[in-house]
């Protein structure tokens, strides 16, 4: 629109006369067709600026139906072109009418047309030319990207190290189910998950980069700047299994869970253990430096707590009374499970007593366990059920509530549901 305004001025002034400007030509066109009282009331307001505000005001007008005309020519060239034609034959009929003098006074109005339409058919191509260019970049890129990957382990190591995919596919691999939790749940919470991972030890790879004396703490980030803070004692226990994974159920991780490589230490929350699109590894301290979700007051060193939930019956489910069978999944990672317990309704029936449920067969101490109980009998009306694990280490979940923040929710998972 600048071109065509700007051509259609220029030829006007140098060859023509200004008058057969179609800018002004269709200023001039509006004033003639003001009413009266509007043009009395202009000039009361504006003075001598009045014309200057017009012309200003056109300006505005035609710079937005620029930006509308762009916004639905994103796809096709033909809605723009269609807006400058219908704008270009306004200019001409303004010009034809203001000017007058024939053919030489069309000069002006049809070279405005000409160069809005060529520019405009210009700069379309350019951008979708671009379009395509990042279309095509990102296709190809992806299924090369491996090829593209490095990890650079750094800080306080012996040997500084930088890994490429084919130097890690070349190490000796593990692969094994772990439970991945995020801090985020409260009691009950949904956000945990099973898979099985494949990847390299991470105690192989601080081996051979030789971790200095008083590195306590990794500091691992990703691609796009996300930190990520874990104890290195817990990274390289070797009874621990934590891995870079590269596979997740026997298939390249997915995008969205870290593609090609990311951390995962069993028994820490994801928020201090579980780096996806990881490219860097530095050793360091604790008292050095400050990982992303620590800056923002989540825990430093944040193991998984023990923890057990309902899944069925629902919150608040109708359920038929020769069909009441509780439900639900535990953990307690690093450890192992002893036993889950629930109770009804308090305890009501059974002296404040807890019983025991039926644990489904271990994987390994790093996945959860499902759990269930029948209960038959119990009577029609609302019911109570609370659930609570206790661990290989003897340790019981506290009934005490405690929010997710800063390092895991503690307290039982309790449900109300209706036997009909
Ligand atoms: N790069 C990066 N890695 C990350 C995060 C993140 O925001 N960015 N979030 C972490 C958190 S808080 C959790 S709980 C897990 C979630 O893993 P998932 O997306 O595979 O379920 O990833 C961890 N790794
Ligand atoms: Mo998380």
């Amino acid at each position: 629109m600048v071109a065509a305004l700007a051509v259609g001025h220029l030829v006007a002034g140098i060859l023509v006369a200004p008058s057969a400007s179609p800018y002004l030509a269709v200023g001039n066109a509006a004033i003639d067709r003001t009413p009266n009282a509007v043009k009395d009331f202009a000039i009361a307001q504006f003075g001598t600026s009045d014309k200057l505000v017009l012309l200003l005001g056109m300006a505005v007008v035609i710079a937005l139906v620029a930006v509308v005309a762009g916004l639905v020519s994103r796809r096709r060239t033909l809605p723009g072109l269609i807006v400058i034609v219908v704008l270009g034959v306004v200019g001409i009929l303004a010009v034809l009418e203001q000017a007058g003098g024939g053919v030489l006074a069309l000069l002006a109005p049809v070279a405005s047309l000409l160069a809005g339409a060529g520019v405009f058919w210009w700069l379309h191509r350019l951008a979708v030319r671009r379009a395509a260019r990042q279309a095509a970049a990102v296709t190809e890129d992806s299924p090369r990207q491996p090829q593209d990957w490095r990890l650079r382990i750094h800080g306080m190591v012996e040997r500084e190290l930088t890994l490429s995919w084919d130097d890690l596919r070349s190490m000796r691999s593990v692969e094994r189910p772990v439970t991945m939790t995020c801090v985020s749940n409260e009691v009950g919470g949904p956000y945990i998950s099973t898979a099985h991972f494949t990847g390299v030890m991470l105690a192989d790879i601080l081996d051979a980069a030789g971790v200095r004396n008083g590195a306590d703490q990794i500091v691992t980030t990703s691609v796009d700047g996300w930190t990520c803070g874990t104890p290195t004692e817990t990274v390289s226990d070797p009874g621990r299994e934590a891995m870079l994974a590269y596979a997740m159920n026997r298939e390249p991780l997915p995008v969205e869970h870290g593609f090609p490589v990311r951390m995962i230490v069993p028994g820490l929350y994801g928020f201090v253990s579980a780096t996806k699109w990881i490219t860097d590894m530095k050793l360091t301290t604790f008292a050095e430096d400050r990982a992303y979700w620590l800056q923002r007051d989540w825990g430093q060193r944040a193991p998984i707590k023990t923890m057990s939930r309902i899944d069925s019956p629902g919150s608040f489910e109708q359920v038929a009374a020769d069909r009441v069978t509780l439900a639900g999944i535990r953990v307690a990672q690093t450890v192992g499970i002893e036993r889950v317990e629930v109770r009804l309704d308090g305890g009501q029936s059974t002296g404040g007593q807890w019983t025991p449920a039926e644990l489904s067969t271990e994987v390994n101490i790093d996945t959860w366990r499902m759990w269930r109980m029948g209960v038959p009998g119990l009577r029609p009306g609302p019911h109570t059920a609370d659930v609570r694990a206790t661990d290989k280490s003897g340790y019981t979940q506290t009934p005490e509530r405690v929010l997710s923040i800063p390092d895991g929710a503690t307290g039982w998972h309790s449900i109300r549901f209706t036997v009909q």
